[in-house]
């Protein structure tokens, strides 16, 4: 006899979504316990600097990420300002990752404070995926002192917004906490869905929600409600369809915990645009130098060198050239930069300088350039990676300034000059206003997410997705 039939109950949710409450804050207040429950901005503070990061106090008078240092500063006068320490944030990062795959190596980091796991599989060992949640909570405040918002649900971006309904709130009375974990098991998706803002759905930004507008649409439900074939007729095909599916809860994109990186880059703003080419060399020098550390880093090699200029009228161009095979030797990629720089007429001076590296490999291979100075043997190559090694290795044990290009330490030094005048992480540093404390000695500007393109993910899920779920925060 077998069973009458029905519909299998579906299975619970398994997909977490976990993000570090006001991360990079949170981490400095790490080292600085006199600064918790005081508005605290992460950024630059010069007249030229962007807010990194905001702890939810200084939220309370309307600051947030990327907004201007300046705006910042007029919003809430009394902030205490901080330089980022990248380093530090993805050294606390790797701990919490590895927190992450200590349930399950389903992992996909989507930026250095959050990341998506499939817990499905880890159920057995740990738990409900709602006990997992707990537990990877209480350990990353266990053994990081930092708090951490979790939603649980069956679909990636229903776990995105559910982390975002566990949050923390901003409030002018102070912080209120948040739930903390957020489970939507599936026969509550379309509930917890259908009543958001549709600017809540991945992908509806001011553009697009003019559309859906026009369409009567300002929540979620009512586009579920739609007919699909009207929403596409609005919106195009693909996006229409993939909206209409996201409002019925309805998302088959896996966790891939092996997304890699598209291009790894670094750029600066300075704090007086820059006239002298020496300087700019340099500066080419140091770049190439931060960016072949980290390719070397991530154990990837790279083809593609592109530089980027911007103008002091904010005119900003491009330019990129591809070698025969990928490398991750400083070297060759301020060779190929400098090529392209010299096309390019910077009697305007220089706002900003970047260097980034694209067409990534995990075959990494060094090309010979003249200044290699080729021996009889194959060996001389492989002497060459060697030196680059060498360099990872006294990094890793005295920090990111311990060595570093000969050329930066020649003469006038004009590297160093230009990172003298201020060219800070976040935009260049400049006088603070009161209370800031001094500017850390060992900040590293290795990376500066507001303008620094770092670590660009493969596009197609939750962190590369040009409109982030709105926040209502
Ligand atoms: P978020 O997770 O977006 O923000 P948050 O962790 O500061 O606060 P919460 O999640 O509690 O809302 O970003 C993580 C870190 O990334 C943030 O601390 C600083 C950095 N960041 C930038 O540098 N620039 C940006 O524009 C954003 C959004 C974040
Ligand atoms: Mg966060
Ligand atoms: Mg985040």
């Amino acid at each position: 006899m077998s069973p009458p039939e029905s519909t299998p109950a579906p299975e619970p949710a398994g997909i977490l979504h976990v993000d570090m409450d006001a991360f990079f804050v949170s981490v400095e207040l790490l080292d600085r316990p006199d600064l918790r429950g005081r508005p605290v901005i992460v950024g630059g503070a010069g007249t030229r600097g962007v807010v990194a990061a905001a702890s939810y106090e200084a939220r309370a008078f309307g600051v947030h990420s990327a907004m201007s240092s300046v705006q910042a500063q007029r919003l809430c006068p009394h902030a205490v300002f901080l330089n980022g320490r990248y380093d530090r944030y993805q050294a606390v990062s790797a701990e919490v990752m590895a927190i992450f795959t200590s349930f399950t190596p389903l992992v996909e980091p989507l930026s250095l404070d959050e990341a998506f796991l499939d817990v499905r599989g880890a159920r057995r060992a740990h738990g409900t995926a709602a006990q997992i949640a707990a537990a990877i909570r209480a350990r990353v405040l266990d053994e990081q002192g930092l708090t951490c918002s979790v939603g649980v649900a069956p679909t990636k971006f229903v776990a995105k917004l559910a982390s975002e309904a566990a949050k923390p709130r901003a409030s002018v009375t102070g912080p209120m906490p948040g739930i903390g974990v957020k489970v939507v098991e599936p026969d509550q998706v379309l509930g917890f869905l259908h009543p958001l803002p549709a600017t809540a759905l991945w992908g509806v930004g001011p553009a697009t929600m003019t559309k859906l507008e026009r369409l009567g649409i300002s929540t979620v439900g009512d586009l579920a409600a739609l007919p699909v074939e009207v929403v596409v007729r609005s919106l195009g095909k693909a996006n229409g369809r993939h909206l209409h599916e996201l409002a019925n809860g309805i998302d088959e994109r896996r966790v891939e915990p092996d997304r890699k990186a598209k291009s790894i880059g670094h750029e600066e703003t300075y704090a007086h645009d820059v006239h002298d080419p020496a300087v700019l060399d340099a500066e080419l020098v140091r770049f190439a130098d931060a960016v072949a550390s980290r390719l070397r880093a991530h154990g990837v090699g790279g083809r593609t060198v592109s530089i980027k200029v911007r103008f002091p009228d904010f005119r900003t161009i491009t330019r990129a050239a591809s070698m025969p095979t990928p490398t991750d030797a400083g070297r060759d990629l301020v060779r190929e930069a400098r090529a392209l720089l010299a096309q390019l007429d910077l009697g305007a001076g220089v706002r900003l300088l970047g260097l980034s590296v694209s067409g990534l490999s995990e075959e990494p291979a060094r090309q010979l350039s003249f200044d290699d100075a080729p021996g009889p043997s194959a060996a001389v190559p492989a002497r060459v990676v060697d030196t680059d090694r060498v360099v990872d290795e006294i990094r890793g044990r005295f920090g990111a300034d311990a060595i570093g290009p000969a050329t930066l330490l020649r003469g006038s030094d004009a590297g160093l000059r230009v990172k003298r005048q201020g060219a800070q992480q976040w935009g260049p540093d400049q006088p603070r206003p009161e209370p800031g404390p001094s500017p850390d000695p060992s900040a590293d500007p290795s990376a500066r997410r507001a303008t620094d393109p770092g670590v660009d993910r493969a596009a197609g899920s939750g962190g590369a997705d040009p409109d982030p779920p709105g926040s209502g925060r």
